[in-house]
């Protein structure tokens, strides 16, 4: 018989319900049947008066486990029914809560006659995060301690609160000192009153106040707007207000039918696949846990401008100091200007305090010298994307660095074997592409090359965590995995456009579908210079099928920057607005190729803009450009602003179907060839889709 995870112990007149299943104490089907069978055995016991329930290790109950879900079928014990049982026993039960008593977790924590917590515990309902909502008895039991609004508040954003302030709001009742919190509902435990033991249930404070309120009709129509077309922030809202309408065990089928409502929807398999797909990022075969980083003390950043500067502010916020060289001191002086600048708006926003701004400024160590990097263990290049000036820049590089030091490009389209050939310690070489603006996006591509050492891919992984980055290792490929599959989706935009869809429109669309941005809107705000740069190499290498459009745009028209891209720009102001200039350049196109302007829906423009980078993410996938598809989607979501409520590009295609897709591409690949546009040649089928398809296979494995 396998052990339960849960046992029972007894110290003095107090039975002690230990929940340990590392990692998280997650509420697996064994741990909720032992929470069941030791709550009972301590309400049997003749010699106990009190229960606790306490996490071992790191954790009080993280929540529901979540792998469950995905293998469908939670078994019994139902978790009600276990929150059932420790509110309606004969006897009263803390909840003696340490690190994070999240979602279910809290559920059983609720549950409980009171609850203690250690001054740096954590609670929450994040199911939201996961596209579903509580359904262990959270909405109807924290609404009766708390009211309407917090509740809706706390359920429809997920945040963590830190357990001062939950017992402010009255979700906990005692904050003990120390880290020990079994200690602490130890001595809350000898000096419980008598009784009688409220459940929360017949709790009644959080109710009173906003029965009949407009508090529900306010959440819904602000998370319209700030939660738009996802389904499980209006179904929270929903299971909140039936608190406030039903009595509670309606209220808790109410609950549940809207729980159940959620996982069947493709948002949860979606957001689901996110969670799992961020934590797998980390796991690379052939670098262990086993391989042990090299230690950063000193980073050197090579640059000073916007993607320089924004490189260096990541490290100086963790606390490591930089040298940043740029070859003038005007420049540098400009650099060390726009980073101040931008301090200062965050400490003017009141989210950083001065003392820290000048902190972390004094962290930054501005240098013309390149001797200065000397003692630096970790180099970040970030000069301008030109493959002669990367080699002049790493040979004086491996000139200076010391022996052990880490030379990262944040190269992001360039062979990084080739820019490693110009030093002679190609396994110290590595790509870190980070993704402007640098100091504000997540993702961070860790680039290998074929010499790159695997404790080189493991220090530039933890680096990327310590910076609070999400790190995706990606192979040495033109673009990477994101720029690669991009440059299809922009070229796909171009040619929507050319057909009779207008800029608008197809911005619209991609709005419309849950992207940040349209990409025109993206082009502009990346600079059509820069673009245009990286294309004339690709064009000379052979290795694009052609972007129409952006060969015709008059190449003064640079984007935001200068107030003229695919949009026209208000000076100081971002909003872009249609330019006639623009639509007459396209008209003329149109005309010279008698190409007569049809109509597209937006769903149409959705799928051919989505596909494109399908499509493509699945030839990176054959090539082992990636390691996972859901590496592909975490690249994504977190650099592209791609919905995390969709599950990326390649998740997205398994929940469309992966033979609809196939099906659709084929097509898109028949129609440009029947027009003979050569431009839509990357609509070519990737093999990898063929053979899952025809293999009957829902998934990209
Ligand atoms: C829920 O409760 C529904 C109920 O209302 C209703 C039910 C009827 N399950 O993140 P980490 C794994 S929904 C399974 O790297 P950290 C994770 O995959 C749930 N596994 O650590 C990883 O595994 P691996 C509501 C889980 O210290 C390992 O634990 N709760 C779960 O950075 C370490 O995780 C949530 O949504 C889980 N619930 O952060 C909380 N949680 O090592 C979700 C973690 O194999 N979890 N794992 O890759 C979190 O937010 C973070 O994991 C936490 C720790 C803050 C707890």
């Amino acid at each position: 018989m396998t052990q339960s995870p849960v046992r029972y112990d007894r110290q003095g007149a107090v039975g002690i319900v230990t929940v340990d299943s590392p990692p998280v104490n997650a509420l697996s089907q064994a741990v909720r049947q032992g929470l069941w069978d030791r709550v009972t055995e301590g309400f049997i016991d003749p010699d106990v008066t009190a229960l606790v329930i306490v996490g071992a290790g790191r954790t009080f109950i993280a929540g529901a486990d979540i792998a469950e879900f995905i293998k469908g079928g939670m078994g019994e014990p139902d978790l009600n029914d276990v929150n059932d049982l420790i509110e309606s026993g004969p006897k009263p039960v803390i909840a003696a809560l340490h690190g994070t008593a999240l979602g279910g977790g809290l559920e059983v924590a609720l549950s409980c006659h009171y609850r203690v917590a250690v001054p740096k515990a954590l609670v929450g309902l994040p199911e939201v995060k996961l596209g579903i909502l509580p359904g262990g008895g959270g909405t109807q039991r924290l609404s009766r301690l708390v009211g309407a609004k917090t509740t809706i508040e706390m359920i429809t954003s997920g945040a963590f609160i830190p357990a001062p302030k939950a017992q402010a709001l009255g979700i906990i009742d005692h904050v003990g000192e120390g880290a020990d919190p079994l200690a602490i509902a130890l001595s809350f435990a000898a000096s419980l009153p008598a009784g009688p033991h409220k459940r929360t249930r017949d709790r009644e404070e959080g109710l009173a106040a906003d029965r009949g309120s407009s508090v529900f009709d306010e959440a819904r129509a602000s998370l319209a707007k700030s939660a738009r077309n996802q389904f499980a922030p209006q179904r929270c809202v929903d299971a909140v207000e039936a608190a406030f309408t039903l009595p509670f065990d309606e209220g808790l089928t109410r609950e549940r039918e809207l729980f159940m409502q959620c996982m069947a929807h493709d948002q949860a398999k979606a957001l689901i696949h996110v969670f799992f797909a961020e934590r797998a990022v980390t796991k690379i075969p052939d670098v262990p846990p086993s391989v042990t980083p090299r230690k950063i003390g000193q980073v050197a950043v090579l640059g000073s401008g916007t993607m320089g500067g924004g490189i260096a502010m990541n490290f100086v916020n963790a606390g490591i100091p930089v040298r940043l060289l740029d070859l003038d001191q005007a420049a540098l002086d400009r650099g060390m200007g726009v980073i101040a600048k931008n301090y200062a708006g965050t400490v003017a926003k009141g989210k950083l305090a001065q003392a820290e701004m000048d902190k972390r400024l004094s962290l930054i160590q501005p240098t013309t010298d390149y001797a200065d990097l000397a003692d630096a263990d970790l180099i970040v290049e970030a000069v301008f994307e030109d493959a002669d000036v990367k080699a002049k820049v790493f040979r004086r590089l491996d000139e200076v660095a010391k022996q052990g030091a880490i030379l990262a490009s944040n190269t992001s389209t360039l062979d990084l074997d080739a820019i490693a050939a110009n030093t002679g310690r190609p396994a110290d070489v590595i790509g870190m592409h980070f993704f402007s603006p640098a100091n504000v996006m997540k993702l961070l591509e860790v680039v290998r090359g074929k010499d790159t050492a695997p404790d080189v891919i493991a220090t530039a992984m933890a680096v990327g965590k310590q910076i609070g980055k999400v790190s995706v290792l990606v192979g040495n490929c033109d673009g990477f995995v994101g720029n690669r599959m991009v440059q299809y989706y922009a070229t796909e935009a171009q040619r929507l456009v050319i057909e009779g869809a207008s800029i608008e429109q197809v911005d619209q669309a991609a709005l419309e579908f849950g992207l940040a941005m349209g990409p025109f809107a993206m082009g502009d705000l990346a600079g059509l210079d820069v673009m245009a740069f990286i294309r004339a190499r690709r064009v000379a290498a052979g290795l694009i099928y052609g972007t129409p459009l952006s060969d015709r745009i008059d190449p003064a028209r640079k984007g935001q920057k200068n107030g003229r891209g695919w949009y026209r720009y208000e000076p100081g102001n971002r909003t872009p607005l249609p330019d006639p200039e623009v639509a007459a350049m396209i008209d003329a196109y149109r005309a010279e190729r008698g190409i007569t302007p049809r109509t597209f829906s937006s769903e149409e423009i959705g799928k051919r803009l989505i596909y494109s980078l399908v499509n493509e993410g699945a030839k990176i996938l054959e090539e082992g450009m990636a390691l996972r598809a859901g590496d592909i989607d975490i690249v994504y979501i977190y650099g592209y602003g791609f919905p995390a409520w969709r599950g990326g590009p390649m998740k997205f295609a398994e929940l469309s179907g992966l033979d609809n897709v196939l099906a659709d591409i084929t097509r898109y690949h028949a129609d440009a060839a029947a027009a003979g546009d050569a431009d839509g040649g990357y609509w070519e089928p990737a093999p990898l889709l063929k053979r899952l398809v025809a293999e009957g296979k829902k998934g990209f494995g």
